[in-house]
This record gives C-alpha cells, structure tokens and sequence, in this order.
C-alpha cells in the first residue's frame, strides 16, 4: 500500500466516523468517567434547589444531579436516605461534553461561560435518586486526639465522661470542667516530651483535674473576680506570677463559679448521593451503570452547643 492510499484510507476513515457521529444525533455512553473526581455542590437559582456535580476536566465532561428538597441540608443529619424520582424539570441528572473545560462556576453561577459549549449532553430517562448525610467525625480540637480521650480503654468513645456534664471527653473542650480549655491545660512546655502537664503531682493530669494544685479548693472556684476565667486571678495582681488555681499556699477564699456553659465541635458531614435504577432513551437504553454513585462530599463546621 503507497503511503498516499494510506492517507487517504485514513481520510476516508475520518469522514465516515464523523458523518456517523453527526447523523446519529446522540452518543453512546457505556459508563462514566468520574470516580477520580470530587463531588461539589452548589445551590440552584430555584428556592431549596441543590446541584450536585462532578467534573472530569481532563476530558471536559461533567455529570450533575439536580434536585428541590425542603429537608435536605450539609449540616442536618438524615435519619432515613431522601429518595427522590428523576423527572426531568426539578430532578434531573444530566452528562454534558463541553468544548472546553468547565470550572465549578458552570454550575453555581448564575450567568454560565459564554465561551463554552455543550457539545453532547445526556438527560437520565428515569432513575431514583438517593441522598445520605450522617456525622463521621467529631472532635473538640483540644489537643488531646480523639482516640487518646478513651479514658476507659473501652474502644467507645461515647461512655466516657470524665467531669460527668453528659458530654463525652472526645468533644468535651473542657475535660475537667474547670473553666480552663484542655488545650490551655494539656501543654507541658517540656521539649520532645508528650506527657500532659501535671502541675501537682497527683498523677491525675491537669486537664482531667478539677484541683490542678491540690489545695481542696475546685480549680473554677478559685477565680477571685468570678468572671469564669481561673487564669487572670493573681495574689497580687501587680506582681502577677502564679494564678491562684496553681498556687497550693494562696489563701484565697472559694468564690462559686459555674462551669462554663459553651462547647464547641468540630463536627464532619458526609453526603453520599446515588441514582439508582437510571435508564436513558434512545441509543442509551442499554447503558449499563444503572445505579450511578456520585461518591460523597464532606464539609467540617464549628457547632457550639450551650449545656
Ligand atoms: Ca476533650
Ligand atoms: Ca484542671
Ligand atoms: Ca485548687
Ligand atoms: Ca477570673
């Protein structure tokens, strides 16, 4: 074969793909192309409208599902999965190919690129879609990791309640209830050393300890100006040295401080979204990821509880 036939076998080769891929109208999707990508989300232009999306930029294709929910939030737990038909107006999952690649912008702003176009895109048929969020992690930050406030060694985190506020110690900032953070408390400022500071002696750590000097006198009460704070009462405030609650030998008198009410926890959702049962039209009847899992997303927040 000359080399020119060669070429011109190719050439000819080319027009049929594309006279093929033009007249068909639709293209033939097998399975997707998105488990190496994260799972985004925005809110629609719609009231309670949520936008689930994954973008493969490497092939400028994305997979979004859309839906209207009253319930469902990033921050609120569902006890049972939301399901929800695809219907093609509120609820839909869509493939798009575009001529470029696509930023997240493509979905959460209002205006889309101008510059961009949809070269082929799949509308879902029908499927059921199905939306999880459930807690994964929760911690308090305080410097102690989660798995080393299993006082009881038990392997559950759940039961163990040192200072017995109802809040276990893996999300309890103040361990002791002493009206000093256990991340105030833990520091030992002893170099390449991780022992918690003892500041006593008792073997009891001070942010276990609700008498971090062993006077008989509670730690949160010997906070002269009853401000909850222990750490800015002095003997002598001029010559600040020890706070009370260190000092064994200061005669302060006991003022009756409450624990303080305020706790804060880092708190991880995880939303796991599926259609199931997803069937498209036409040349796509036979596509064979009928039940499409979009991955999950994770958001961390701050949620502070008043005890
Ligand atoms: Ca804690
Ligand atoms: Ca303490
Ligand atoms: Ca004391
Ligand atoms: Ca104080």
């Amino acid at each position: 074969m000359s080399k020119h036939t060669s070429i011109r076998n190719l050439i000819y080769f080319l027009f049929l793909t594309l006279i093929a891929s033009c007249d068909d109208g639709d293209i033939i999707i097998t399975s997707f192309e998105f488990d190496d990508v994260d799972l985004q989300l925005c809110t629609g232009s719609k009231e309670n409208e949520f936008v689930f999306f994954k973008i493969n930029e490497s092939i400028n294709e994305a997979i979004s599902y859309n839906f209207i929910s009253d319930t469902y939030s990033e921050t609120t737990v569902t006890p049972t999965p939301i399901t929800i038909n695809l219907d093609n107006t509120t609820n839909s999952l869509i493939y798009r190919q575009f001529s470029a690649t696509i930023t997240a912008d493509y979905y959460c702003s209002n205006i889309p690129p101008a510059d961009i176009l949809v070269n082929e895109e799949l509308v879902g048929a029908s499927g059921i879609a199905e939306i999880f969020n459930e807690i994964i992690q929760e911690d308090d930050n305080d410097g102690v990791p989660a798995e080393d406030e299993d006082i009881n060694g038990n392997g559950n985190l759940e039961d163990d309640d040192t200072d017995g506020d109802g809040i276990p110690n893996y999300k309890d900032q103040d361990d002791d209830n002493d009206n000093i953070l256990t991340s105030v408390e833990l520091p030992n400022n002893i170099p390449d050393n991780d022992d918690p500071r003892d500041s006593d002696g008792d073997q009891i750590p001070d942010y276990l300890d609700d008498d971090d000097d062993n006077d008989d006198k509670l730690t949160r009460n010997e906070d002269s100006d009853a401000n909850g704070n222990p750490l800015d009462d002095f003997l002598d405030e001029n010559n600040r040295i020890t706070p009370l609650y260190l000092d064994p030998d200061a005669d302060n008198a006991e003022v009756i401080v409450a624990p303080s009410k305020n706790n804060t926890v880092q708190t991880t959702f995880r939303t796991t979204v599926t259609v199931n049962q997803l069937m498209f039209d036409g040349d796509n009847a036979n596509f064979e990821d009928n039940s499409f899992s979009f991955g999950f997303r994770d958001i961390t927040v701050s949620i502070t509880t008043e005890l």
